[in-house]
């Protein structure tokens, strides 16, 4: 099976070794890489996305061009990295399996702390047998697990083109052995995950510091897959993605993945906390037992979706590619269809795992000069066919964007 060499540039000399904690990976050519990427992908964008909207990117195959998006409005920019500020990806430029962590979106709602791996703690109380508190030594000592997985924020959007989205190796600590070392007791619910982040929240006219906090029942924080990471893509996690450890909860929204975690701690009541009772909340109709009724939830798990965000052309031969996000349930077809046509299967990329991005590549045969209309959709195994956005539930916030995303193309 091929897919567009373009998306496995990134670990293209050796996927599996370089991530085996056993191997002889040379960080220096991941660094260089990152250099490279960084002196020649952000400095080329920055500097000619004036003139050159969309159509020029530095890790395009020889003679390979990218076919414009006349959606894509020429005013739309990605700025660079910025300390505390939330950075998006231009989409059209993603041309790697995984994500570089210089680019990787990032969203934190209260700045990005700086937390120092001497002194670095994580402190496990509430409802159990005993009390824990781990060093950064500590949590890398063992129950070591590493995998794939790919998320966006819960308010990623058409509006920016898919932009709050990154997919990463990931290496950390099994959240599942630590909460049974401590023992769970009896009659808790609840485990909150606090990060080292804190702000003064005003609440009912009450200026109170908060820190940024996420819960999860019993029942999901246990899942084997949970881990407590400490690297991303081989290297430290770094700063603006939680140093020294980050949660990480595959297959949910962004919002689960708790940065710069300092406490766990469990309880028998709900956690009520802005970012699960209020913000991340989709307010949306639902039948509820025969009545329709507006209903919040808290974000959770991702929908299942998928999204074209690329469109190359080499020699004449077109490509349409584009990822898929859901809760990990197995992926049966991601199919396209080209302006009023049938529905046509994409292939998948080998790489694909199950809480990874799932990306696809169709071949568009002999496109007709002019404009085009491009629509992607994705079903599970269930059965479970993504929507159209007038088939979505009626809803009123704007969390949870993902139905299908029809995009335009000018060849
Ligand atoms: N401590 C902390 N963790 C946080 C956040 C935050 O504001 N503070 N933001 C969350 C949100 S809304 C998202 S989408 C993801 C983004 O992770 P990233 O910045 O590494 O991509 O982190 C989550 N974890
Ligand atoms: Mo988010």
């Amino acid at each position: 099976m091929s897919f567009d060499k373009s998306f496995d540039k990134s670990f293209d000399k050796s996927l599996d070794k370089s991530f085996d904690p056993n191997s002889d990976m040379n960080p220096e050519d991941n660094g260089r890489r990152n250099l490279l990427k960084g002196a020649i992908g952000g400095g080329v964008l920055a500097a000619g996305a004036a003139t050159l909207p969309g159509l020029v990117f530095p890790a395009l195959a020889q003679g390979e061009k990218l076919v414009p998006f006349t959606d894509v409005p020429d005013t739309f920019r990605v700025g660079p990295v910025k300390p505390n500020a939330v950075h998006y990806l231009d989409t059209r430029e993603i041309d790697t399996y995984f994500t570089d962590n210089d680019d990787f979106y990032l969203v934190q709602h209260y700045g990005q702390p700086e937390v120092d791996n001497d002194s670095y703690r994580l402190r496990v109380t509430g409802m159990v047998d005993k009390e824990l508190e781990f060093s950064l030594a500590d949590l890398m000592s063992k129950d070591v697990i590493e995998q794939q997985v790919g998320f966006e924020c819960g308010g990623n959007a058409q509006r920016l083109f898919q932009g709050l989205i990154g997919n990463a190796y990931w290496r950390g600590r099994t959240l599942s052995t630590i909460l049974e070392e401590a023992g769970i007791q009896d009659g808790a619910k609840e485990i909150v995950f606090f990060g080292a982040d804190i702000a003064k929240e005003e609440i009912r006219g009450q200026e109170v510091d908060k820190a940024f906090a996420r819960s999860l029942s019993i029942e999901d924080a246990m899942r084997p897959e949970n881990m407590l990471a400490f690297e991303m893509n081989g290297e430290p996690l770094p700063h603006y993605h939680g140093k020294p450890v980050r949660l990480v909860v595959p297959g949910w929204y962004g919002i689960a993945n708790v940065k710069w975690i300092t406490q766990i701690h469990v309880q028998d009541t709900r956690y009520m906390g802005r970012f699960m009772g209020r913000d991340y909340v989709t307010l949306k109709k639902e039948n509820t037992g025969g009545v329709d009724r507006w209903v919040e939830n808290s974000v959770t798990t991702m929908n299942l979706k998928s999204s074209i965000i690329r469109v190359t052309e080499l020699g004449g031969n077109y490509k349409v590619q584009g990822f898929v996000l859901n809760d990990g349930t197995a992926i049966e077809s991601v199919e396209v269809k080209v302006d009023d046509g049938p529905w046509q299967p994409a292939e998948m990329n080998p790489r694909n795992t199950k809480y990874s991005w799932k990306l696809f590549s169709f071949n568009w045969n002999n496109p007709s000069p002019g404009e085009h209309s491009l629509v992607s959709r994705v079903t599970d195994i269930n059965g479970n066919v993504q929507a159209t956005p007038e088939e979505l539930p009626e809803k009123i916030s704007y969390w949870e964007d993902f139905g299908q995303f029809k995009r335009t193309v000018q060849v």
